[in-house]
């Protein structure tokens, strides 16, 4: 008697993985995070913050290197895309975008808003001023805009 019990529920388990497994099958679809490379009327918006990388070696000697993240982002050409960076590390990065008139000022704390519609492929470098120079900083503060 016991041992058809466990038959049962071992059938049961098998069952309700096998509905499971079939109703993940159709109702999963590989989503896209841009449709097409074309002009859209699709809002984009892409987050970013500030960060900071910070150590110290053996010898007592401190590393610091301010950081865009993510470092690469992707969009499509032809497309209003709404850049929000968020000040987390650091007092202020003010910036410019490589290649277009776009500047400003990142706070910590604040959210400073881009608004970006390239229509050139290529990649676009987004660089803070005040860490992209060798002599206070390990790695230049860049982050890289990909359009395509
Ligand atoms: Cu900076």
């Amino acid at each position: 008697m016991r041992f058809v019990f466990i038959r049962k529920k071992w059938l049961f388990f098998v069952i309700a993985a096998i509905l499971m497994g079939s109703l993940y099958f159709f109702t999963s679809e590989t989503i896209p995070t841009f449709q097409s490379s074309q002009t859209s009327n699709k809002e984009i918006t892409v987050n970013m913050v500030t960060g900071e990388f910070s150590t110290t070696t053996a010898d007592g000697k401190k590393l610091e290197a301010y950081r865009w993240d993510p470092g690469t982002i992707v969009i499509p050409k032809n497309q209003n895309v709404t850049l929000k960076i968020f000040g987390v590390n650091g007092e202020e990065h003010p910036f410019y975008i490589e290649g277009t008139d776009i500047k400003g000022t990142v706070k910590k704390g604040e959210e400073t808003v881009v608004s970006l519609n390239f229509n050139e492929e290529g990649t676009y470098r987004l660089i803070c001023d005040a860490h992209s120079h060798e002599e206070h900083n390990v790695v230049p503060m860049i982050a890289y805009i990909v359009v395509e």
